[in-house]
């Protein structure tokens, strides 16, 4: 058996690039992967929905991009026999082992919007994962609203998170960007329009993803991206994704929010019920309303906090 990544999926065929050499090889995944029989403490226990612990042992699991896998390499079908473990999985786009998130957002054309952003960010840290804040299209706003722009972003870089700003039709601000990639697996994710592809066609030229013209009045490019596959880049491994305008908050509890918040516990202590605050309504909370906090990310965290308040009503 060898060891390679999945690097792309189409109609039941994987592409495993082995591990050492850096070989390609086409897969047919065998018939017997498709049931797994799970050991008690498997990794997988934790991404199913069973109820119990003594719940039938065996589910589905399709191999997917990003996965570590061991395959046949004497039989001329490379048939993977097994999936090893996945560090992390996200379903839309359907990719696992993600090291970074390029978190792609225009200054127009579709409008930058803080509340998408801390959207995203709070998915991101949820599925454990690093996000890296890209604003692409700097070009097509005026110098003043860009500064104003930079000026409200810079409070993300002071609670952590790294921040770049591109163009990608005349490769702006691409050279801080170059290393960023190597020995990790990045998945490139945004809004539909946002420039996502144009960015991963100018980072590798003669790659030629296809791109979308804006025309309509709502700036909105067409879905253009539709499979998934991990590029050689500098190396690493890069995914594009199909756009998505909409994100659901239906998957978690509400009380597990401000974990992704990630500033929020270092004021924790201030807060005089600490642990047990969810920096809502609570009489003498020190972060719902501290003023070191941007004051969109709280009016954010109570909006989510809602609305994840009214899905669950919902069901
Ligand atoms: N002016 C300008 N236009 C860009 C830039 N990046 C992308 N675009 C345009 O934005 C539109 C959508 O780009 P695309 O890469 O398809 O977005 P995706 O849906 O995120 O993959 C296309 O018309 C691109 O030419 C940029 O940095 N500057
Ligand atoms: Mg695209």
């Amino acid at each position: 058996m060898k060891t390679g990544r999945i690097i792309k999926s189409i109609g039941g065929w994987y592409t495993i690039r082995d591990i050492n050499t850096k070989e390609h090889f086409e897969s047919k995944a065998s018939g017997k992967l498709r049931y797994v029989r799970l050991d008690e403490d498997s990794s997988f226990n934790k991404q199913t929905t069973m109820r119990t612990k003594k719940d039938i042992k065996t589910v589905q699991i399709s191999p997917k991009v990003g996965d570590i896998v061991l395959y046949d390499d004497t039989d001329d079908n490379y048939p993977i026999t097994k999936i090893l473990p996945r560090r992390n999985q996200l379903d839309r786009p359907d990719v696992s082992n993600i090291d970074q998130i390029l978190l792609f957002f225009s200054t127009i054309r579709p409008d930058f919007s803080f509340n998408l952003l801390d959207q995203f960010l709070v998915l991101i840290e949820k599925a454990h994962i690093k996000p890296i804040i890209i604003i692409s299209k700097i070009d097509l706003i005026e110098t003043t609203p860009l500064n104003k722009l930079k000026a409200n972003l810079t409070y993300y870089e002071t609670i952590g998170y790294e921040l770049y700003y591109v163009n990608s039709k005349q490769k702006i601000g691409f050279d801080v960007l170059k290393d960023i990639f190597t020995d990790k697996v990045t998945v490139v994710a945004g809004q539909t329009g946002v420039g996502k592809s144009t960015f991963i066609n100018a980072l590798m030229p003669g790659l030629e993803l296809k791109t979308q013209e804006t025309s309509d009045a709502l700036g909105r490019g067409k879905h253009t991206t539709r499979h998934n596959e991990l590029y050689e880049y500098s190396g690493g491994l890069i995914a594009d994704t199909p756009g998505f305008s909409k994100l659901d908050f239906n998957i978690f509890d509400k009380r597990e929010l401000k974990d992704y918040f990630i500033e929020f516990d270092s004021y924790k202590s201030e807060c005089k019920f600490e642990k047990d605050c969810d920096h809502v309504h609570e009489p003498g909370c020190n972060v719902k309303d501290n003023e070191n906090i941007l004051p969109s990310r709280l009016e954010n965290y109570h909006k989510f906090y809602d609305e994840i308040d009214k899905q669950k009503e919902r069901y």
